[in-house]
This record gives C-alpha cells, sequence and structure tokens, in this order.
C-alpha cells in the first residue's frame, strides 16, 4: 500500500516530518515502513534550503525498496543544463540568468559536493517518467494516454534513460518527442489572445496559461485556466481546448501546479499532491490503502 508525496522542493524538514506523521522510521539511516511504500512525485531540487538532504532521503529510500520515484520537470530541466548540445552548441537548456536564477539553490548547495551531484544527475537520467501500479497511476504533471504510449515506446529508463539521443529527440517544440515529455513533465498550456498575459511564479509574464486539465468545471478562463488574467476571467473555454471532464481506470496523482488552502480531492480520477510548501504552503501525502485514498499533511 502506497503513499504519495508531492513536490519537496528542498525541504527538508517538512519531508522528515511528513514521513514521521506517514509511520516511517529512520533505520540504519533510511527511512521506511515495515507495510508500505513511498512514491515521490519529483521536483526533488531548486528553490528549498536543503535540496542535497532531500535528494539523499529519496533515493536512498529508492535503494533500498522503501520508495519509487518518478522524474519532475526541475530534475529534468537539471539534466538538460548540464548536458552539453552536440547538435547546436550550447547546452540543452541554455544558460540563461533566467534559467539559472531557477536553478541557482541547487547549484549553490552542491557547489562544494561536485561527484555527488553528477551522482544525483546520472539518477535522475534513469528516472521513469510516469508509473502504473494497481491502484494508482503518477505522473509528475498530466497524464495523457497519447503522451504515455509514446514514451513506453521512446523512453527506457533504465537502460538509455535521458540520453544524449533522446534529448535530441525532445528539446524542441517541431521534434516528435517534445509535446509527450513538455506535457507529461510540465502540464498542457493555451495560447492567450494577444496582447493578454500571466504573471507566473517567478515573477515572469507569459502567452500561455496553464490548463487545469483535472477540473470539473471547465465552461469559463476563470475554471479551466491557472492564473487567469482578471480581463479573460468570465470569457468562455474556446474552442479546441479539452472540456471533457478527465476520467481514468485508476486515480491518477501528481503534483507541480502550486495550489494553495486546504488540500481537497475535487476529482477522484485526477488528484494534485502539490500544495506549494516552497511558498509557505504545505507537502501533502495521499495514502491510498486498500483502494481508498486520504490526504494526509
Ligand atoms: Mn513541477
Amino acid at each position: 500500500m502506497y503513499d504519495i508525496i508531492g513536490d519537496i522542493h528542498g525541504h527538508g524538514d517538512e519531508l522528515e516530518i511528513l514521513l514521521q506523521k506517514l509511520g516511517y522510521q529512520r533505520l540504519n539511516g533510511v527511512y521506511q515502513h515495515p507495510s508500505r511504500q513511498a512514491i515521490f512525485l519529483g521536483d526533488f531540487i531548486d528553490r528549498g534550503p536543503n535540496i542535497r538532504g532531500v535528494l539523499h532521503i529519496v533515493k536512498d529510500m529508492v535503494d533500498s525498496g522503501f520508495a519509487q520515484a518518478i522524474m519532475g520537470n526541475h530534475e529534468f530541466n537539471a539534466v538538460c543544463f548540464a548536458t552539453k548540445n552536440k547538435i547546436e552548441g550550447g547546452y540543452f537548456r541554455e544558460h540563461s540568468v533566467e534559467k539559472i536564477k531557477q536553478h541557482l539553490r541547487t547549484l549553490e548547495q552542491f557547489r562544494p559536493f561536485p561527484k555527488e551531484w553528477d551522482m544525483f544527475l546520472t539518477w535522475f537520467k534513469h528516472l521513469p517518467m510516469f508509473l502504473e501500479l494497481d491502484h494508482c497511476k503518477m505522473v509528475h504533471a498530466y497524464w495523457n494516454d497519447d503522451n504515455i504510449t509514446w514514451l513506453k515506446k521512446n523512453y527506457r529508463p533504465t537502460e538509455e534513460g535521458l540520453s544524449h539521443e533522446f534529448l535530441a529527440n525532445c528539446y524542441q517544440k517541431e521534434l516528435p518527442g517534445f509535446k509527450p515529455v513538455e506535457e507529461s513533465l510540465k502540464g498542457p498550456e493555451h495560447k492567450l489572445p494577444e496582447g493578454q498575459y500571466m504573471v507566473d511564479k517567478e515573477g515572469i509574464l507569459r502567452e500561455e496559461c496553464r490548463l487545469r486539465w483535472w477540473a470539473t468545471e471547465k465552461e469559463t478562463m476563470g475554471q479551466g485556466v491557472m492564473e487567469c488574467p482578471e480581463a479573460l476571467v468570465d470569457d468562455p473555454i474556446p474552442d479546441g481546448v479539452d472540456r471533457s471532464v478527465f476520467t481514468s481506470d485508476r486515480p491518477v496523482f501528481f503534483g507541480h501546479y502550486w495550489l494553495s488552502g486546504i488540500p481537497e480531492i475535487v476529482n477522484e480520477h485526477a488528484i494534485c499532491l502539490d500544495y506549494s510548501v516552497a511558498k509557505g504552503g504545505r507537502l501533502v501525502a495521499a495514502r491510498i490503502t486498500e483502494g481508498k485514498i486520504s490526504l494526509i499533511y
């Protein structure tokens, strides 16, 4: 039976408090539970005060069989940031001021431990991008059957992982791997009308807004997109954007969306566990016992 844990972003104290609340004990240095397994939804790094500590806790649990972990967009970005693009030069993720800022706390905290950082980058390269278990499915941001089918065919985490060949097939919009990777790890987006912008968590103006794909009501822009610009809140969701309610044979758990407030299950087929621990919110777990789900935080 599983305890699924949302985005941690280097918040080691909160992670240890939550694991203890869930009944995990640190034995021989590794958090474990006699009858349960933890599942981590990715985004271990960037932003928080103890990124290195979080990575050690999570990887040790995975290596000992007490947890499984999937890749978040921050781990994917870290690999792209560190991997030279042999086709066009530079790196697969540009070393611009904006991108360095997003990654800075990780780079700083690992500066005295370069070999360890290399070891974790290698581990990131081999994380699965989704999981399918008996009672649940997991992905960092968005479950779409076509994207998952593509990943099953083309991404082999245990063998090649995020190889140069794989990254070369997905780092630009027109490449076949771009959509499946981008949407699974960052979620689907919608281009806003000319002249409209949203402001993201880093204060950057964006012409695209993120779709609340798991929402049960998506008639207006206010219901259907994240951080909808004020002027568009009452506008109908435009044609071409999927308005159907997401359903699945097993509940899908995901993180990524920086939700706020009291954690709740709005759609029992699609359950977000990211409640913004890196912005003063909560680290949240979903406990599944015999098919029953409860949120713990
Ligand atoms: Mn994320």
